[in-house]
């Protein structure tokens, strides 16, 4: 088996073949063959966020699949988690590169009880990279986490995450405290994660559900244009 895997020389499959070999990579956690993978990928002229988007997080869908069924388990999964990240770490200056003037201020982090990260770096990645600057506060936070950060970096957006049935409530004590603090309206609340859907965030009181990064960066965008058109009208 590891003899097959060194036959494979990366640089010397197609584009599809190469994707779908940094699936298998991902899935086995290879960290330096994502690294290589991602490189060429670039080489080839593809743009960051396809190579994000159809080789890392398509990547991981399988990787997610299969922990659900118990085929995979945690030590696994962290080591294609790893590989994943490494491949983000590539893209990072590049999705961040495009020069646009700061459009808003947004904190963002995985509420409390939960660890999973790659999703809010993603996003976090996107929005700088769209002109957004973005305080990541990380994983596992409680309430006062999120609203020290606000004030602190005088933000205008809160980014929230949750991959868990049972930590994506946590948001809405977020949500509750900010409304019994009286701080509620300063801020646009944006939540998302795989478990989430349109209906839970408009139950918990958040402007808006984010699908993913790209719906992240439309819908901050949207809120900021209406945000700069009250101030001016
Ligand atoms: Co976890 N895990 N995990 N895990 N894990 C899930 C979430 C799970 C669905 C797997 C499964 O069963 N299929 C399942 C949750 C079931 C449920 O609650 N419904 C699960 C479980 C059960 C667990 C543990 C409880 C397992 C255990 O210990 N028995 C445990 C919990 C630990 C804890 O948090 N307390 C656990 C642990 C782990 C690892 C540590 C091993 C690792 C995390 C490593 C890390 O993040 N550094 C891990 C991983 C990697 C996953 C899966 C496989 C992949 C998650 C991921 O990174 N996806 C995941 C399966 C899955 O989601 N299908 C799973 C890629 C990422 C790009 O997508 O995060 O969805 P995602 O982000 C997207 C969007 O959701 C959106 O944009 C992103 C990019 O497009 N988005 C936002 C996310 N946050 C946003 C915030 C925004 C906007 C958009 O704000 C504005």
């Amino acid at each position: 088996m590891a003899d097959d895997e060194d036959d494979i020389i990366l640089a010397e499959l197609d584009d599809e073949e190469l994707v779908l070999q940094m699936h298998d990579d991902l899935y086995d956690g290879l960290k330096d063959e994502i690294e290589e993978g991602t490189n060429i990928l670039l080489e080839r002229d593809w743009t960051p966020y396809k190579i994000l988007t159809e080789a890392l997080v398509s990547g991981m869908k399988v990787v997610g699949d299969d922990f659900r069924d118990g085929i995979l388990f945690v030590p696994e999964v962290l080591l294609a988690a790893n590989a994943m990240k490494a491949g983000m770490a590539i893209l990072k200056p590049l999705l961040a590169e495009t020069g646009a003037p700061t459009i808003g201020r947004m904190v963002i982090g995985t509420v409390k009880g939960d660890i999973h990260d790659i999703g809010q770096n993603l996003v976090t990645m996107m929005m700088e990279g769209a002109g957004f600057e973005v305080k990541n506060i990380g994983i596992n936070n409680p309430v006062e986490d999120y609203i020290a950060a606000l004030e602190e970096f005088d933000a205008d957006i809160l980014g929230m995450s949750a991959l868990l049935t049972t930590t994506m409530p946590y948001m809405k004590i977020v949500i509750d405290t900010l409304i019994e603090e009286g701080k509620r309206d300063k801020y646009t609340v944006l939540v998302g994660g795989a478990p989430l859907n349109e209906e839970f965030g408009k139950a918990i009181g958040a402007d808006a559900y984010c699908r993913d990064a790209a719906v992240a960066v439309e819908t901050a965008k949207d809120f900021m244009a209406r945000k700069h058109n009250q101030m001016a009208g």
